[in-house]
């Protein structure tokens, strides 16, 4: 078995030997050593010497691997205890040391160290750091595959018994309706009966106080009040000349020069109280005036206002204009009549019955939300094992720069600025951009003279779930970077994960 295994490594080492500089082990077949060569997308035929001697003959730059002379050319480092890797030509010589071998700079320009044990060592290090990452992380994504079946379950037995519940609540509410509507009917009856009673004194108060105003101006007392009835009463509206104004009076009375009561209720009642009244304000005020001279004036004003209003207290007034107590007192306001103890009794009635048809309504509206929510749950894809059910309603928040970001998965994304209060929608959740692996958020707050805000979270494994790079690559157009047991793959089972370590 050793005798074997120390020819295969001479072997090996031998064909390492005569393979030209920079071909790849993969295409370690076209190059064996013969006659000619054929460049490798067959367009032509080379001398099998001319192949790295730094001028290009085949046009896909297969006879220049170990050179820079072919543009498209492709140089391959070995970089043992490291990764190899494949170099676009160009770099090869250039003076830059690309490799961890140092192979690329073979014409001696400059030296290049080999840093591929070091390198290679930190790499290592690494994937193994990962490799247990991902091992807890499956570990974790096992009980979140359980939890995600329980979750689905108890939905699913909720929204059956949730639909019972709101079947048996419907007659409730019907009947609840019915005893609402028939309390509001009756409360609205009570209502306008108050109402109609309350318009009804305002009317009949109206028309005593016009009835005795009407009475006074009614000279001759024979139920008509003609021009001449208004022209002498002293406090109509006087011309700038102290004459009487007709214009304004005939407005008072019909075409016939005459108003009866009813008339004067309809046409004329309001402007003469309010002509009498700004009389008898006036009157006051002058009187004041003299009594009390010009220095305190100031002061007494307060009183002459207070005094209009006690109507015809004073003497040389009440000669002046009749004194009529019903018409000063009358005001326009509707009279308020208090209710009765049984009014109350309906309105308490109603108001009970409200309340309990809005108490049967908004228990009846959250069972319809759960419903919803359950059905919602559903529709989403948590993938076919439902290990992302549990992160729904779970979100993770970073700090970055100005802002505070917030990945709800399956629901939306948010920025918030450290010191502010409100945040910003930037997407909600639009589905997988590709399943299980990017997320995509959109239809967020407008951005000014731009776009909706959109987000595309990548996911990536992770032992928890955090949120761990937001960024903004185009404005308002954001990308997460988001961990989860959820994305994590079996590792025995994982074929990159083995041939890379
Ligand atoms: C806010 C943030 C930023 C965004 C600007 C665009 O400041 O949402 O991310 O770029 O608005 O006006």
């Amino acid at each position: 078995k050793m005798w074997l295994l120390l020819i295969v490594a001479v072997v090996a080492v031998t064909n390492a030997a005569i393979l030209p500089k920079g071909v790849p082990p993969s295409r370690a077949s076209f190059y064996t050593r013969a006659k000619e060569f054929q460049c490798l997308d067959g367009s032509a035929r080379i001398p099998y010497d001319q192949i790295n001697d730094d001028y290009c003959d085949c046009p896909d730059g297969s006879d220049e691997p170990g050179t820079s002379a072919c543009p498209n050319g492709h140089f391959y480092c070995e970089n043992r205890l490291h990764t190899p890797q494949l170099l676009i030509s160009s770099r090869v010589n250039d003076g830059i040391c690309d490799c961890c071998d140092g192979s690329d700079e073979h014409e001696g320009a400059v030296t290049c160290p080999n840093t591929c044990e070091e390198l290679g060592r930190s790499h290592r290090e690494e994937k193994a750091r990962l490799q247990t990452v991902r091992a807890s992380g499956w570990e974790k994504r096992k009980l979140m595959v359980e939890e995600g079946k329980k979750m689905k379950e108890e939905k699913e037995a909720g929204v059956s018994g949730l639909k019972v519940e709101k079947d048996g609540m419907e007659g409730e509410k019907n009947s609840a309706e019915k005893e609402k509507n028939e309390a509001e009917e009756k409360e609205k009856e009570v209502r306008k009966i108050h109402d109609d009673d309350m318009m009804n004194k305002r009317t009949e108060k109206k028309r005593t106080a016009a009835n005795l105003l009407f009475n006074t101006i009614d000279s001759d007392m024979d139920g008509k009040i003609t021009m001449d009835d208004l022209k002498g009463l002293n406090y109509v509206e006087k011309k700038e000349d102290g004459s009487v104004n007709e214009e304004i009076l005939k407005r008072f009375v019909n075409e016939n020069g005459e108003a009866d009561i009813e008339h004067f209720i309809s046409n004329s009642f309001h402007s003469i109280r309010q002509m009498r009244r700004d009389f008898i304000a006036n009157e006051k005020r002058e009187k004041e005036e003299k009594d009390n001279g010009n220095d305190n004036k100031v002061e007494k004003m307060d009183e002459v206002e207070e005094g209009v209003e006690k109507h015809g207290n004073d003497d040389d007034i009440e000669e002046d204009v009749h004194p009529v107590e019903e018409v000063d007192e009358f005001d326009d306001n509707v009279p308020f009549v208090s209710f009765s103890d049984e009014d109350n009794k309906v309105f308490d009635a109603a108001r009970e019955s409200r309340q309990k048809y809005d108490d049967i309504k908004r228990k009846m509206d959250d069972i319809d939300r759960q419903i919803l929510d359950a059905e919602s749950f559903s529709s989403l894809d948590f993938g076919e094992d439902l290990a992302w059910a549990p992160l729904k309603g779970k979100c993770s928040e970073l700090e970055m720069g100005e802002y505070t970001y917030k990945l709800c998965p399956f629901d939306k994304c948010t920025q918030k600025e450290k010191n502010g209060y409100s945040e910003t929608n930037m997407g909600t959740w639009k589905g997988w951009e590709s399943a299980h692996s990017q997320m995509k958020y959109g239809d967020g707050t407008t951005c000014w003279n731009g776009p909706a805000r959109s987000t595309l979270v990548t996911v990536q494994c992770g032992d928890i779930d955090e949120l761990v790079e937001a960024s903004e690559p185009g404005r308002c157009e954001y990308h997460f970077t988001y961990r989860t047991p959820a994305a994590c793959k079996d590792p025995s089972a994982d074929e990159s994960i083995h041939s890379e370590l």
